[in-house]
């Protein structure tokens, strides 16, 4: 885990990938061939399994499914699959979706009980004439197609939830990663940081040159029962064009479908816009229609044909992991539009 010195540390590690400044102090961070790239530091494991895939000739797809698996999987990750912080009833429910070259894409929205939601996606997506099957039908559809059902809340997860029940509010904070995360346990936690991790969204892409994207998340810790969030609204959480490139969020998802944030990025690509530019701009869009949007955390993650990759977010504090034949465990800070003391 690395933490804020370290991230510096290993930006200036990456320079090598940098290829230059584009306009008004634009950074341009170039990746060659097969790549991938996700969001905050726990990216830079999932990257490591996507790359194993990208690395034997694999495809997007394949990677990304892989990739998303890993935090998914983690434990200690209390924001994404398994030991994810459940909502203010306490049940886990995550969210998550995938999107290939082709523009095929699957989704899983409030599903409970099954703790690889990407793989779930995969299948709405290739087994189901359907883009998204939540709740209930999402588990049923789970379970037919063998995945094991499994109490996902873990014991420090139920700690973690009866602390918050203490002084909760009957609708959760938004952002909570963000200033009091973790006050109940003492530990404070920012996002992404040794106390919190937050949503990943993956995209890469293969020999081939062919873009897929994963997206998955047990969304804000103490939502409402029932709430979904941007994650697993293609769009919204995530977006891929092979002909352009491709985009995911993480942060208050609710800003984010609000702007249909991933789609948006990749418009602004499509219209020449840098990743980097392109990301900036959406998280503008939405400081402009909401002000006070300023207290709370988007980011946006990009990369386009070319493996040019950039991110922006509402406040500093937000990182992203890159991954390439030259270098696997590159961690990067995001470019935001807020400095907030970390
Ligand atoms: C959501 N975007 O459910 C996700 C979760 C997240 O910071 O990224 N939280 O809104």
């Amino acid at each position: 885990m690395l933490n804020r010195r370290g991230l510096i540390g290993a930006s200036l590690a990456g320079s090598a990938l940098l290829s230059g400044k584009a306009s008004a102090g634009e950074t341009i961070t170039k990746l060659d061939g097969p790549c991938v790239i996700s969001t905050w530091d726990f990216g830079v494991a999932a990257n490591q399994a996507a790359w194993a895939v990208l690395s034997k000739g694999g495809r997007a797809l394949d990677a990304v499914e892989a990739g998303a698996r890993i935090p998914e999987q983690d434990l200690k990750n209390h924001s994404v699959g398994r030991a994810g912080y459940p909502d203010r009833d306490g049940h886990v429910s995550l969210d998550a979706c995938i999107m290939d070259e082709l523009g095929n894409c699957g989704s899983v929205a409030a599903l409970e009980h099954i703790a690889h939601p990407i793989s779930v996606a995969r299948r709405v997506m290739e087994k189901t004439p359907h883009v998204m099957l939540v709740g209930a039908g999402a588990l049923q559809f789970a379970i037919e197609q063998g995945f094991q059902y499994e109490e996902l809340l873990t014991p420090e997860s139920k700690v973690a939830w009866e602390a918050w029940k203490k002084d909760a509010k009957y609708a959760p904070k938004a952002n909570s990663e963000v200033g009091d995360y973790g006050k109940t346990t003492g530990q404070l936690g920012t996002p992404g940081g040794a106390n919190n991790h937050d949503t990943i969204g993956m995209l890469a892409i293969d020999a081939k040159g062919n873009i897929a994207g994963a997206c998955t998340t047990s969304g804000m810790a103490w939502k409402m029962r029932g709430r979904v969030g941007d994650s697993p609204i293609i769009g919204a959480g995530l977006y891929v064009d092979n002909e352009v490139g491709g985009a995911t969020s993480t942060g208050v998802g609710e800003e984010v479908i609000r702007n249909v944030g991933s789609f948006l990025v990749v418009e602004l690509m499509r219209q020449g816009r840098s990743p980097e530019a392109a990301c900036r701009e959406a998280v503008e869009r939405i400081l402009k229609k909401k002000p006070q949007a300023k207290d709370i955390q988007v980011g946006f993650l990009a990369v386009n044909k070319k493996g040019e990759v950039g991110a922006w977010a509402i406040q500093s504090g937000f990182s992203y992991a890159l991954c390439d034949g030259k270098k696997q465990d590159l961690l990067l800070p995001g470019k935001a539009t807020y400095q907030v003391a970390s």
